[in-house]
């Protein structure tokens, strides 16, 4: 069976001491070992959550990473920073670097092949905007951003993979999709990493993000196919967090 898992994805927010503040909360709250638990902090933040969480279940990630190896690349950041830092875990194609830094497909799938070989687990994520969605593209879109991640990568890479469904209309946009929309997407997402290896789309968690809060995360986690969630703005107060993390239990 599939362990369930949440991270929080805290974008850029956050100072030392709303962090300290944050992390004090969840060391002591968090202590499941049925779930397993992510909070990927902008980077320059992730030795001070590290070593907040020295005593904890709680995992660190980081919410982004170059797809090349070192040198003259001014404001990125390597895989072999984040492995020195004790990162699990890095968040690879969520739709704001998609939309905005204008990451594509292949790009995504550049930098997942160069995080499994540096050993940091990808969480990759995929999803349709709302006139995909109108247009009945959804399946088609989430599956073109899937499979150009499994042809260049090859499906062995997934072994320790996830991937994350964030329909982008749900994103920070307080909606959400219903637990069926969810169930039905994610179902075609494990549908599609079987026909590559059916074994390692039994094995592969796919959670679900957007607008994840305290009062829907157990209906949508409830879903045979939903294995927890990527929660952005829900995971920076406390409360919410854990009462997310205790829905995936
Ligand atoms: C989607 C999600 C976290 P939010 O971006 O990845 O953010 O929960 O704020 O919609």
């Amino acid at each position: 069976m599939r362990t369930a898992f949440v991270a929080g994805n805290w974008k850029m927010n956050g100072n030392t001491d709303s962090i300290n503040e944050l992390m004090d909360g969840l060391v002591n709250s968090i202590n499941s070992s049925s779930v397993e638990v992510l909070v990927c902090p902008p980077s320059v933040y992730i030795s001070q959550v590290k070593s907040l969480t020295e005593s904890s279940k709680i995992s660190v990630g980081a919410q982004n990473v170059s797809e090349n190896a070192n040198g003259a690349f001014t404001g990125e950041v390597s895989l072999s920073m984040l492995n020195d830092l004790g990162c699990e875990y890095v968040i690879l194609g969520h739709s704001e670097r998609r939309s905005l830094y204008a990451e594509t497909d292949q790009l995504v799938a550049a930098k997942f092949i160069a995080a499994v070989e540096s050993g940091v687990k990808p969480i990759l994520c995929v999803g349709e905007t709302l006139d995909e969605r109108e247009n009945g593209e959804t399946l088609k879109v989430v599956s073109r951003q899937l499979n150009a991640v499994i042809d260049a990568a090859g499906i062995e890479k997934f072994a320790d993979a996830v991937v994350a469904y964030e329909p982008v209309w749900a994103i920070g946009t307080g909606k959400t999709a219903t637990p069926e929309q969810a169930q039905e997407v994610h179902a075609a997402i494990r549908a599609e990493i079987a026909k590559s290896d059916a074994a390692t789309a039994e094995k592969t968690r796919i959670l679900y993000g957007g607008s994840v809060n305290a009062a829907n995360a157990a209906e949508l986690f409830a879903n045979a196919d939903v294995d927890g969630g990527l929660v952005g703005g829900a995971s920076l107060k406390v409360n919410d967090f854990i009462a997310i993390c205790q829905a995936a239990d």
